[in-house]
């Protein structure tokens, strides 16, 4: 009888949670579409906080279908009332903004692996039954509202999840095997769901050779959630690019028309039919939440000509519903930081993508309002952070991003150049985490290694980003290892990593020249070895404030010594005027500027300070 109501409950919870998102929801106050607002003041004072819903917390044991604890590539239970529940946790943490995974339907599971990280899209309309219904979705976003924290939430463009297969063999089923038998007909590997890449699109073939384009094929099968996508638009082979699976990124070619390793299949995005209904099943998501930015995927995959159509009509709908400050940032996961700047770039239209601006407003050279900082996460979290390579790459890095990065705030967006507010990381779900690229060292090593990266994460220009489970030193390595389960912490507010973020939001939230102030770097060098300075990188942040706000942050990355800001005599010349009293906001250590300009900070090595004029001091 219990295992009766049981099923019952679940298949009612089932029946609710599948229920399209344009459908009537007659109860909790949440049958009408929210009304837009917009939440955000500027987006540099924000904290964000990524988090994959699978892995965050389980606040409904109804969803918990075909869950497999254990197994790090099944789904696991998490979902949108887990989160809202753990409002608190997040909140003691500093976080201001959640950066959800994506929340559309996906393929279930494909090569013993679950759609549970989301980035397999198979329905457009629905939302991911996993992790809740349109109402759980509405109620995480009102409840950040109300503690005025705001959600942004991952979308993907570039591809679907593996809705179809080419029929190489002309067949109608789907193979993947070895075909002929070596005498009288060739031996050949075929995969009809990833054949690689064909410049001329994927062809079939009979006995007699080639045989033409190879029809594609929807798969069928309720179960895995092979179904055919929504919407209708998406059901036209004509809008995917169907020259199989990329072989080579750096041939561009393949680079932005390849399907992505994993059978996901490239979606032509070139085209203006598929530009309208992105834009359209995207706005709507934010239409009927009410949530506050966009986390794009797989950025570098797609043609900058659909970013600047995407960004303005995604930015101009909502704006007309009422939602400014809507964040859009996007993820090109490479070291190069003028191919990742360049999607931040105002970059005028070319004359044939006209045609499909011809629905609204002129088109702009405008796109994203910026881009996750994957340079910065090489050349300064690794190369420095985590092995202590010399500190004059991230001033060279900086340097470059007025010329890599656009300068001009998009119309109609945050308010704020991209190269004013990279999104800066140490950890995400796409690499190693910081502890397991430190594990060489004892723990009390890793530790003030962890805790220096992240000061420079939380004072460096832009806005931080953490990505869950950092806060409780989780050391997963490669995906689907850096994806563990957080339960599995207990959700421990007096971990020292989660302390010290707390403390880092904490000084960021008091002191405005570190999220809005200017930036110049003070003292960067070449030098790692057991030279004076080797190590340091100290920069100053000026202005944020309606009072001259200034801070000057001085790290040491070298892992033997104290180091300080001079060299041979040479000493660091700062803004702040002669005689200014420095504190530490840290350990309330002081240094005062001396009568050149120039003062001289000595810092302990894996550590640094945090520096304000005395008479700045919040108690
Ligand atoms: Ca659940
Ligand atoms: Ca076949
Ligand atoms: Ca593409």
């Amino acid at each position: 009888m219990k295992a009766l109501a049981l099923t019952l409950a679940r298949s009612l919870a089932l029946a609710l949670a599948l229920l399209p998102l344009g459908s009537c929801l007659d109860f909790d106050g949440y049958q009408q579409p929210p009304r837009l607002t917009t939440e955000v003041e500027d987006c540099r004072d924000e904290v964000i906080y990524q988090v994959l819903v699978d892995r965050f917390a389980n606040g409904d044991s109804g969803n918990d279908y075909r869950i497999e604890l254990g197994a790090p590539a099944r789904y696991h239970g998490g979902d949108w009332r887990g989160l809202e529940d753990q409002l608190p946790y997040l909140q003691e943490l500093g976080v201001t903004t959640l950066w959800i995974s994506p929340v559309i339907k996906n393929v279930e599971t494909d090569a013993d692996v679950d759609g549970y990280h989301g980035y397999w899209a198979q329905d457009f309309t629905e939302l991911n039954p996993h992790f809740g219904d349109l109402v759980a979705l509405r109620r995480l976003v009102d409840a950040c509202h109300q503690r005025d924290m705001k959600v942004i939430i991952d979308i993907v463009t570039n591809h679907v999840g593996q809705v179809f297969y080419y029929d190489i063999n002309l067949n109608g089923h789907p193979d993947e095997q070895l075909q002929g038998n070596g005498k009288d007909s060739p031996v050949t590997y075929i995969n009809e769901y990833a054949p690689g890449f064909d410049p001329r699109g994927i062809q079939a073939f009979t006995s007699l050779g080639e045989a033409g384009p190879a029809p594609i094929i929807f798969a069928s099968d309720p179960a895995t959630n092979h179904m055919p996508p929504n919407p209708a638009v998406f059901r036209n082979p004509e809008v995917y690019n169907r020259r199989g699976r990329t072989l080579d990124f750096e041939i561009q070619e393949q680079l932005l028309r390849g399907d992505f390793p994993g059978g996901l299949k490239d979606v032509d995005t070139t085209r203006c039919d598929v530009k309208r209904a992105y834009v359209d099943v995207y706005a709507r998501i934010i239409e009927q939440t009410n949530a506050d930015g966009f986390r794009i995927d797989t950025i570098k995959h797609v043609e900058h000509e659909f970013w600047r159509y995407f960004t303005q009509r995604v930015r101009q709908r909502l704006a007309a519903g009422g939602k400014r400050n809507f964040f859009m940032f996007g993820e090109a996961f490479d070291g190069r930081d003028d191919l990742v700047g360049s999607f931040t770039q105002q970059l005028p239209p070319a004359e044939a993508e006209l045609e499909c601006a011809s629905d609204g407003a002129a088109l702009s050279g405008d796109q994203l309002d910026s881009a996750f900082y994957f340079p910065q996460y090489f050349q300064a979290i690794r190369d420095v952070f985590a092995q202590a390579q010399s500190t004059d790459r991230i001033q060279a890095l900086w340097d470059q991003r007025p010329t890599t990065w656009g300068t001009t705030a998009p119309t109609g967006g945050i308010g704020i150049a991209p190269a004013d507010i990279p999104v800066n990381f140490l950890d995400n779900h796409d690499v190693p985490r910081f502890l397991y690229n430190v594990q060489q060292f004892d723990l009390a090593t890793q530790r003030r290694l962890l805790h220096n990266a992240l000061l420079f994460v939380y004072t460096a220009p832009g806005i931080p980003c953490l990505y869950y489970g950092t806060e409780q030193e989780f050391r997963g390595g490669n995906d689907p290892a850096n994806r563990e389960d957080l339960w599995v912490s207990g959700y421990d507010t007096q971990n020292p990593t989660f302390q010290w973020i707390a403390r880092l939001a904490e000084i960021r939230r008091n002191y405005a020249s570190l999220r809005r102030g200017e930036v110049r770097v003070t003292w960067a060098t070449p030098r790692t070895g057991a030279e004076e300075d080797a190590g340091i990188f100290a920069f100053e942040r000026n202005g944020g404030t309606n009072k001259n706000g200034y801070s000057l942050v001085v790290i040491n990355s070298n892992r033997e010594h104290d180091s300080h800001t001079g060299f041979e005599g040479a000493r660091m010349p700062v803004i702040a005027p002669a005689g200014t009293v420095l504190e530490d906001l840290l350990s309330g250590e002081r240094w005062t500027v001396d009568d050149a300009g120039t003062v001289d900070v000595s810092v302990a090595p894996m550590s640094a300070v945090i520096l304000v004029p005395e008479g700045d001091v919040i108690d």
